[in-house]
């Protein structure tokens, strides 16, 4: 499903944006089922503020609307055999027989800020978990975009390579960085470069390795933005990484 040469520039760079894995009338259905989630419509502008009472979770400070261990098939759908193989070709591993089983979102509604300079972060943050550096939550953690991301409008930062600088500091003192929440406070003391905001579209995967730099960025367009990543509950992801009293994180 991906060419070498992708499969190259993830283990090279840390992460991968990847097209047409999920095909457009799959994309099309799934915001389609989004808009009506998030109780809005998309033909009108005045209904996209407001905070919809159905939402699981919402993070002020971020903007971003969660819903938690959705089913919904035409979401679900987006966990094409192409998403899937892509998944295994990047893991080395085939995750066929362990697809994901429901869908967490972090939708971004509109934030009045101004522009910032984004900071990087490593998954596994929060203090609950007190997840350890190695091996860490995942191997691979995929984004799914289910919006047209214009600058602006909640694009990812990402810092190309900087799982190699991030993984050398935690290597060079295992002790003071054995947790994930201690290790995470140093990691913007570190020089990772300048960050690449990607504005991916529709049906748009990011793919990211453990310890890869990344972060959101406001969305402070009009238009909310829509992402997902998938949800399990088998033994093996829910020890894993816990997110809700029934699901963890799908981490193959
Ligand atoms: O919202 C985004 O663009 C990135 C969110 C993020 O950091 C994550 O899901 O790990
Ligand atoms: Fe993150």
């Amino acid at each position: 499903m991906l060419t070498q040469s992708q499969i190259d520039s993830y283990h090279r760079d840390g992460y991968l944006l990847a097209s047409g894995l999920i095909p457009d009338s799959l994309s099309a259905a799934a915001e389609t089922r989004m808009w009506d989630l998030m109780e809005m419509a998309a033909q009108d502008s005045a209904t996209w503020s407001r905070l919809p009472d159905g939402a699981h979770e919402f993070s002020e400070s971020r903007g971003v609307v969660i819903f938690n261990a959705l089913q919904d098939e035409d979401l679900m759908a987006c966990a094409t055999p192409a998403y899937l193989a892509a998944v295994s070709q990047l893991i080395g591993e085939s995750v066929e027989q362990h697809p994901p089983q429901t869908v967490h979102t972090q939708n971004l509604l509109q934030q009045h800020t101004e522009p910032s300079t984004p900071r990087p972060h490593i998954d596994g943050i929060p203090k609950e978990h007190m997840h350890r550096t190695f091996p860490g939550p995942y191997r691979i953690a995929t984004l799914v975009y289910l919006s047209n991301i214009e600058p602006g409008g909640g694009g990812t930062a990402v810092w190309p390579g900087s799982h190699r600088k991030i993984r050398e500091l935690a290597e060079s003192d295992p002790v003071r960085y054995e947790y994930l929440f201690d290790f995470n406070k140093d990691i913007p003391s570190l020089d990772l470069g300048d960050p690449l905001i990607v504005e991916p579209r529709r049906g748009d995967v990011l793919f990211f390795q453990h310890l890869f730099g990344h972060n959101g960025t406001a969305n402070t367009l009009r238009r909310p933005r829509f992402m997902m990543r998938y949800f399990c509950r088998c033994e093996s992801c829910f020890t894993t990484w816990k997110k809700t009293e029934e699901w963890g994180h799908w981490t193959p």
